[in-house]
């Protein structure tokens, strides 16, 4: 509809469990809409190292312009990407099918026939001619201490982690546990996974001994491998203590290797192995095992609106690649520069533009073992100075966290080696757009808006800046990358052009998750089953003149704190546990710094009988030791009831709306089973502000 009417504005507000009430409400707090009536800007004016008006791909010289490249990509997909993965990664054998995959059949598959390794296209084939230069920069907790790595070093260790693993009985396609923070170490260990057809399976290092002792069993993973303790924020983290804890869970579990970040002792028990020592007396050099192109090459956790967690499988050769592509495209990036992404390993950034899209690329990557205000809120910016950075890659969160702060700490360090400004993980609000812009980049470096997910791979929309003079609008992510083709569904599946949907990709592209392991059936089901043929993200998105997109977030039950994934079902899980909470209520509310926090809403079993006050308490330690610091709700509001309709389920859609403090449009109650509950929560909620 072009009346500024969106087909969504019929559907009925009334609809308890509609995930399309999101896309209406325009919820997320950062999001303004008319983003196009605000100031634009030109990519690349200022700091291009290329010519005006060359097509970015060298592998697709008549193609001049991102329009062609574009339109290329899509209409001659085959021959897109296969001339890619030929050109960018380096086969042991070359495949002999680009692809089988289509939405419609729901097969995957690409590059079929092909064998590689992913060690091998970030390692070997840079040590001739760049084996002297950085490879990582570990810029460790401790406030100006950074260690070089170089591709030589790099490789050696990664050797040595290779053999380690492979003497202790660790095979081929065995799934191997990592919970470390970012370090070489940590990067080596993937790597050697890798190297040895071992699936590396990262569990974020802050996650709880529970939701630790979940992955490894889901996962069934013999080996764990993590540190004594982990530095983060001047604090240690008791990292080894937590994989005890687990791993008594664990029965599959056969050895845990400890590497020694501190000086901290800690107790060895029977199958613990010291990793340091254990991996100094192997040989540097460790022979190759060949993958087959969609042998997977990693798992990784992720929430998602039911269920435990799903363990996502990324294919080694069509992941690879798309890291790879979209590293060097999305952010325009030329061999020397440094590239600081200070994303953690434990998430899909992590794995994606800290490991594979750089090392693949023969780039110098940063792995920052800190927190963006320890020693103070001038940390990014000191570093970028010290380090001489061109790149930056961060959350949103951060920057709005760094933003309250004040410019002073920026304005404090030197940072004219900063070319591109990237940040993902959940929507970039105008005035966190503007202050990275204008006061971080001093107006001269592009702003990377990119959205993508732990499914997809790799970046899907950005910016493109690596077009000169390619307009950049604030606030917005706005272009497919090539290869991606979008598009909007309505409430019945079905493609739309009305401004607003939710948003799915039409066509197959490699960097897209093959599986959730060990169960087909629910991958399937969560991202092929709401859109025929259409690969379903599970976010809203607004499309501007037909062609740029703005994110407006999670349609489903998913929160987004401070660009982590959280699944309101497992945060419900935990606290229906507690002997005297009968239900609970998990949903999300604007968060100045978070982007959005969690707000929980628990009914007693027997209200004159408790104590609320302890059973908050117990309730934020049980949901700390079972999934984390980061699940813990800012508010717990205890209610004798939770509003529901008289079909009984739960309106969330009001619950979100108190939340924000959105009380005029409640909407429609009259379909409440009980609607004087409604007036007992929004009092009690505006007592707790
Ligand atoms: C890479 C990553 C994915 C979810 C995604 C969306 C949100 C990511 C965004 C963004 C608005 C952006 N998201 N990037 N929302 N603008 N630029 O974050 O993966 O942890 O799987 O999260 O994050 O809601 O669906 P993951």
């Amino acid at each position: 509809r072009r009346d500024g009417k969106g087909k969504y504005n019929d559907v009925p507000s009334s609809c308890a469990t509609c995930s399309f009430d999101l896309i209406m409400s325009d919820r997320h707090p950062n999001i303004q809409s008319g983003s196009t009536s605000r100031p634009r800007y030109s990519a690349g004016v200022h700091n291009s190292r290329r010519p005006r008006s060359t097509t970015p791909f060298p592998e697709f010289p008549d193609l001049k312009t991102h329009e062609e490249l574009y339109n290329f990509s899509l209409d001659y997909s085959e021959t897109f990407w296969g001339t890619l993965a030929r050109s960018r990664l380096t086969w042991s054998k070359d495949f002999t099918t680009v692809t089988d995959s289509s939405f419609e059949t729901k097969t995957f598959g690409w590059f079929h026939g092909g064998e590689l390794n992913a060690s091998v296209n970030c390692i070997d084939r840079h040590l001739n001619e760049r084996g002297e230069e950085p490879a990582l920069i570990w810029e460790k907790d401790e406030p100006g201490e950074s260690v070089f790595y170089s591709y030589r070093k790099l490789s050696e260790t990664v050797g040595q982690i290779g053999n380690m693993l492979k003497n202790s009985g660790v095979k081929a396609g065995d799934r191997v546990t990592i919970y470390l923070s970012n370090s070489p170490t940590a990067v080596a260990t993937m790597l050697a996974c890798a190297r040895i057809g071992a699936i590396h399976n990262v569990v974020f290092a802050g996650f709880s001994a529970n939701a630790l002792a979940a992955r490894i069993n889901d996962a069934q993973s013999e080996t764990v491998i993590t540190a004594n303790t982990i530095l983060r924020g001047g604090k240690l983290i008791p990292a080894k203590k937590t994989v005890d804890e687990a791993v008594t869970h664990c029965p599959c579990v056969r050895r845990v290797f400890v590497h020694f970040r501190t000086e901290v002792e800690v107790p060895m028990g029977k199958m613990d192995i010291n990793m340091d020592k254990a991996m100094a007396s192997e040989p540097v050099d460790c022979t190759v095992e060949n993958r087959g192109s969609e042998d997977t090459l990693f798992m990784l956790y992720t929430s998602g609106s039911t269920g435990a967690p799903k363990g996502l499988i990324h294919s080694t050769a069509g992941y690879l690649l798309y890291a790879n592509v979209t590293f060097k495209h999305a952010f325009d990036y030329n061999i020397g520069e440094k590239f600081g992404c200070v994303a953690d390993i434990g998430w899909i950034t992590g794995h994606s533009y800290v490991l594979y899209g750089p090392l693949s690329n023969g780039a110098t990557t940063l792995l920052f073992e800190s927190t963006p205000q320890y020693p103070d809120p001038g940390r990014y910016w000191e570093m970028v100075e010290r380090l001489k950075l061109n790149h930056i890659y961060l959350s949103p969160t951060a920057l709005r966290l760094l933003l309250k702060s004040g410019d002073g700490y920026v304005k404090k360090y030197n940072r004219s080696s900063l070319r591109k400004l990237g940040c993902v993980g959940e929507p970039l609000n105008h005035e966190a757009w503007e202050w990275y812009h204008k006061v971080v980049g001093e107006g001269r470096c592009d702003i990377i808006d990119t959205w993508w997910q732990t499914e997809t791979g790799g970046i899907c929309i950005s910016p493109r800046p690596s077009e000169v003079g390619a307009e950049i609008i604030p606030a917005m992510p706005m272009r497919p990358m090539p290869g991606i083709s979008l598009a909007l569904v309505d409430n019945q599946g079905k493609e739309t052009d009305a401004e607003k949907g939710a948003l799915c990709i039409k066509k197959p592209w490699p960097g897209l998750a093959r599986s959730i392991y060990g169960n087909h059936d629910r991958f399937l089901q969560t991202y092929f089953s709401n859109a025929p043929g259409l690969y379903y993200t599970g976010d809203g998105a607004h499309r501007y003149n037909n062609s740029h997109f703005q994110i407006i977030g999670r349609m489903d039950d998913v929160l987004n704190v401070s660009g982590h994934r959280l699944g309101t079902a497992e945060i419900e899980d935990v606290m229906d546990d507690h002997p005297d909470v009968s239900e609970t209520a998990v949903i999300g509310f604007p968060h100045d710094i978070k982007g959005e926090g969690v707000y929980a809403y628990a009914v007693l079993k027997d209200e004159r009988k408790s104590s609320k006050k302890e059973i908050e308490i117990e309730l934020k330690s049980m949901i700390k030791t079972r999934i984390g610091g980061l699940a813990l709700p800012e508010i717990i509001l205890f209610t004798p009831s939770l509003p529901r309709t008289r079909s009984g389920k739960i309106m969330r859609r009001i619950l979100r709306k108190i939340a924000a403090n959105d009380f005029e449009n409640l909407g429609d109650t009259s379909t409440l089973a009980d609607p004087d509950v409604i007036k007992f929560i929004v009092d009690k909620h505006k007592e707790l502000f």
